[in-house]
């Protein structure tokens, strides 16, 4: 007979399926959409793409804002291209997190309703040209610093889009450096206008990478997985040491008085983030939250009659197609 401490032996030990999954990410190889993984890991991802996915969608509206008022054709033509990057981004990711079991009709629903994060950066708003500087240099240069270590993350299909979207984040962050250096070598109000920029950006920015580590209740066990491979603290503290030369060579002063060089950490010391701050943006309380869902909320409404037209071509092309190869006769 078996005795209840047999059972409970019998119950903790890993199954072929769990071990195999446990010896892929020991082994640095990739979990692919076949592959068995536990409940627990499938939702960590659907829940981490998604809300990537939507951060890229969302945040091609506070750029958006400017394609028609850029300074000049080249500007638009490279704004627009940016902007377009941010929907192809959105859509690698859409399509990464449907090979988990969603649609992306659900993850849609749950954005447009309210229900779904997306990155609080895009929950504030973009009154002059230099905010496209400061995006691209700071936002996407956080995405950088946070999404290149995605690149190797133990889900294959997310690590393989992380890698063209890191190389197109690249550009996206050189545009928005050059924009602030042309503004900083011109005029007195156009180098006011860049800092002015810079000021608003910078904090948010920061708080992009997520909550401090002790109030981070994701973190651990996606560093287990190896979704996530350094904590939300460590890539802030990169992405400032990323800043500071970069600063300097621009002429911009970062706007916080406590940020000094610690030669005991061999790091940047740093002032508080408004924590309280990014937990309103989170809750809906942003100065653009209600705006930027509104406005995604209207184009998925006024989008509904090219979904129908597209899914209509599709099924129209498909019976030709099976009509041509006499598979439809057949049936
Ligand atoms: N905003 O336990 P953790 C871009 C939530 S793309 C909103 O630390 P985790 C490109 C978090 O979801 C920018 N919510 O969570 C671009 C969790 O809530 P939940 C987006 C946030 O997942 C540039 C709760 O707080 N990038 O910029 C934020 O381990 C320019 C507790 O947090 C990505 O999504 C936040 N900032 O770490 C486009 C990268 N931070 O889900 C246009 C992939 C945390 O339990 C223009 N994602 N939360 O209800 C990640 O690396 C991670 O998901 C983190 C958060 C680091 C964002």
């Amino acid at each position: 007979m078996t005795s209840p401490a047999d059972l409970s032996l019998v119950h903790d030990a890993p199954s072929d399926e769990e071990h195999s999954f446990d010896e892929l990410v020991a082994n640095e190889q990739r979990i692919e959409p076949r592959d068995w993984m536990p409940d627990a890991y499938r939702k960590t991802l659907i829940r981490q793409i998604s809300q990537h996915a939507h951060s890229e969608i969302i945040g091609m509206q506070p750029e958006g804002n400017w394609i028609t008022r850029a300074p000049s054709l080249k500007r638009k033509a490279i704004l627009m291209a940016k902007v377009q990057d941010e929907a192809g981004h959105g859509l690698y990711l859409y399509s990464a997190a449907q090979t988990l079991g969603t649609t992306r009709e659900e993850m849609m629903r749950q954005l447009i309703d309210g229900k779904a994060k997306y990155s609080s950066i895009f929950n504030y708003p973009t009154p002059t040209w230099a905010d496209m500087g400061a995006i691209g240099w700071l936002v996407d240069g956080a995405a950088i610093v946070n999404q290149v270590p995605l690149c190797r993350a133990s889900y294959g299909p997310y690590a393989r889009a992380m890698v063209r979207i890191c190389k197109e984040e690249s550009f996206h962050q050189r545009q928005g450096f050059e924009i602030l250096l042309t503004l900083m070598q011109g005029t007195d109000e156009q180098r006011e206008m860049a800092q002015d920029a810079v000021n608003r950006w910078y904090w948010p920015s920061l708080a992009m990478f997520g909550p401090p580590d002790d109030q981070s209740p994701n973190s651990a066990q996606s560093m287990k997985w190896k979704i996530k491979r350094f904590s939300n603290d460590d890539l802030r503290q990169r992405f400032v040491g990323m800043l500071v030369p970069q600063a300097e060579i621009l002429g911009i002063t970062l706007p916080d008085p406590d940020l000094k060089w610690n030669d005991e950490t061999q790091q940047y010391d740093m002032g508080e983030i408004d924590w309280d701050e990014f937990f309103e943006v989170l809750k809906g309380n942003g100065p653009c939250n209600a705006e930027r869902l509104e406005r995604r909320r209207t184009a998925h409404e006024e989008g509904a009659w090219v979904r129908e037209a597209a899914a209509e071509y599709a099924r129209v092309s498909s019976r030709s197609a099976r009509s041509a190869t006499g598979s439809g006769m057949a049936s």
